[in-house]
């Protein structure tokens, strides 16, 4: 058995700059020697997309594809494009998560059903709806896994994180369930609980300079979390070196879960 995911294939969905977690994934498997898929939404992410999978040494930059999650359809479009020209895969990155800006502050109480529903259908339903596509176009190999980003505020109630809190509990919970679903057939699904890290999901987050110094001054590990410290991480939980891990949900946050 073996940390190494050499010669293996992954779809990293979510990148969206050089900052994204996503991002971090993609170059920590990337080193250790995978070939990646990339899935965007929205033509405003293809062209920072491309640019990045170009700027990967022998990554093919052809392997761009758009995939608007929202859309069953469109899912089942992009994976059987991927299954025709690149094959089977060895495991999934969902990197995707969106809240109206109006709903990350403020009383969780004001949420509108609309909100809520947007936030649960593209933060959390996406994962169920891309392992169900997968999984019915045959396109995990065996022992291939899924690994999903979450939060602390899925878990515990965090200031302004509201109904994507809410979403990311619905995700966690997701996780557990599709555990169960698909390890009869080897496939294994986990989540990682990032820190918060400066990506553009956190940009217009007022107070995001006071949330990282807090971290700063008592995470156990008195860091900031990093990209690379999350996609070491995934590389972990897709190799054969966890094998045994699903359903699990990995805090990647220097400790700071464990803090009252
Ligand atoms: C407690 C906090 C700070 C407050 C809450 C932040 C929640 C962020 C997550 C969501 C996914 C961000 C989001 O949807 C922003 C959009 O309303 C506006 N942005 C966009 O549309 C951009 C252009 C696109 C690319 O963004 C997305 N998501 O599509 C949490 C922080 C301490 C940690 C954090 C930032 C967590 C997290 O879940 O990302």
């Amino acid at each position: 058995m073996s940390l190494s995911v050499e010669g293996q294939t992954f779809i990293v969905m979510g990148v969206a700059n050089k900052r994204s977690i996503a991002w971090g994934i993609a170059r920590s498997l990337h080193d250790a020697g995978a070939k990646l898929v990339f899935t965007y939404a929205g033509d405003r992410m293809e062209k920072s997309v491309r640019e990045l999978a170009e700027s990967l040494e022998g990554q093919n930059a052809d392997y761009v594809f758009p995939c608007d999650i929202t859309n069953d359809e469109e899912i089942n479009e992009a994976f059987t494009t991927i299954k025709n020209k690149v094959g089977q895969v060895n495991g999934i990155a969902h990197c995707i998560a969106f809240a109206r800006k109006e709903e990350l502050n403020g009383d969780y109480i004001s949420t509108t059903r609309d909100g809520f529903l947007l936030a649960h259908n593209i933060s959390s339903y996406s994962l169920t709806a891309v392992v169900k596509v997968a999984k019915e176009l045959e396109l995990f190999t065996e022992n291939a896994s899924v690994v999903t980003l979450t939060y602390l505020g899925g878990e515990k109630v965090i200031e302004n994180y509201n109904v994507m809190g809410v979403a990311k509990a619905s995700l966690e919970a997701s996780v557990k369930y599709l555990a169960n679903d698909m390890g009869k057939y080897g496939v294994r699904v986990n989540s990682i609980s990032a820190g918060p890290i400066r990506t553009l999901s956190a940009k217009g987050v007022s107070d995001f300079n006071s949330i990282l110094k807090e971290i700063e001054e008592s995470a156990p590990l008195r860091r900031i979390t990093t990209q690379e410290e999350v996609g070491d991480a995934a590389v972990f939980l897709f190799s054969s070196m966890a094998r045994g891990i699903t359903g699990e949900n990995l805090h990647v946050d220097s400790g700071y879960h464990v803090k009252a």
